[in-house]
């Protein structure tokens, strides 16, 4: 689809390291989310309509391509994350972008934060305020996962030293002008620096230079590799707290599970961020990782699933993330649309 619209001159925004093996039907059952959420978001947002087939076998479409349209219940955004439980999605009415003339990346090292103040949440805001719609991308990378990034794929020049044991941000723009996107990053780069926000910072030097820091971030596969059987975290929480939640736990897991490795990343511009923990070969190791990051959650200010969904691996934490009413509402929908539970069952509840 990426392709297709592409030589068109068109783009469908959702991105995902997956891009070669998802579908775009599963992309809006599961609500993707990718590292472009920032600016374009969810999967969501680029779907217009839909047709799918219910659990009775009745047809609901054809898909709505107006951009406005509010008669009546919207399905389609009801069906839009449903995870495969309300009916089956059988076509798409997508909205696409123009696409951007140009890209660029940068990557940069964050001083450690003295106070909370000049921490990831403040680069972060800088990032927003200072590069505003040029922004596409803000994701983070902390130290391990970084060194194993860089080890997973030695086609990447190698960092600098100054990116040994800090905390790195990769930050993406686009632009009409590739050369005005490099000035940008570059005098972006430089107040950072002055400032002491950054110690280091990798400046692509071309696009194509700016295209392979990319690799460092979709490294998932040979990390997840390294560390099987490991538990994956998916959590929603404000950005001002990820340094902090990070630390915590890896105190918390350097006591209890000494043994194994945690791998941090996210789309830290969604306040989405990730984990990868492992090896984890008991149910009580698996439950112990699971605490570890999970007692530090706030009930219903944060979420364990911030774009990968409920399925069955979340469901047992379900309730910290949404209220009694919210779950109940929930039921009743799946009642009404599937009342002997025959689509993906099991899942959510
Ligand atoms: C990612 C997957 C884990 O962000 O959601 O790479
Ligand atoms: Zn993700």
């Amino acid at each position: 689809l990426q392709k297709l619209v592409e030589a068109e001159g068109w783009m469908f925004p959702i991105d995902l390291g997956s891009r070669g093996s998802c579908q775009v039907g599963g992309n809006a059952a599961t609500n993707a989310g990718g590292c472009r959420v920032i600016k374009y978001g969810n999967t969501r947002a680029s779907v217009l309509g839909l047709e799918a087939v219910l659990a009775d076998g009745s047809v609901i479409g054809p898909p709505n391509k107006l951009v406005k349209n509010n008669s009546g219940y919207s399905l389609t955004q009801l069906l839009v994350g449903s995870e495969g439980t309300l009916g089956v999605i059988t076509r798409l009415a997508l909205k696409l972008v123009p696409l951007p003339a140009a890209r660029h990346s940068l990557l940069l090292a964050l001083a450690p934060a003295t106070t909370p103040e000049r921490g990831l949440d403040h680069v972060l805001r800088r990032c927003k305020f200072e590069l505003g719609g040029a922004l596409s991308a803000a994701e983070a990378m902390w130290p391990d996962f970084l060194a194993g990034a860089v080890a997973a794929r030695p086609q990447v020049r190698s960092l600098p030293a100054g990116f040994a044991n800090r905390l790195a941000l990769l930050v993406e723009l686009e632009g009409d002008r590739h050369e005005a996107l490099a000035r940008m990053a570059e005098s972006f780069a430089e107040k950072l620096f002055e400032e002491g926000l950054i110690e280091e910072a990798v400046l692509p030097a071309s696009e194509r230079d700016a295209q392979s820091l990319w690799q460092l971030r979709e490294c998932i596969p040979e990390l997840q590799a390294g560390i099987r059987p490991y538990v994956g975290f998916d959590l929603g929480l404000d950005p001002a707290q990820y340094e902090a939640f990070v630390r915590r736990a890896r105190e918390r897991l350097a006591r209890t599970l000494p043994q194994v490795r945690a791998y941090f990343f996210g789309h830290v511009g969604d306040g989405n961020l990730h984990a990868m923990i492992g090896p984890c070969r008991t149910p009580e190791e698996v439950r112990e990782a699971e605490l570890a990051l999970y007692e530090q959650l706030t009930p219903l200010a944060t979420c364990v699933t911030a774009e990968h969904g409920v399925g069955r691996k979340k469901k047992a934490y379900l309730g910290s993330s949404r209220s009694p009413a919210d779950i109940e509402a929930m039921k009743a929908i799946k009642r009404a649309l599937d009342p002997q539970g025959i689509l993906n069952p099991g899942r959510i509840f």
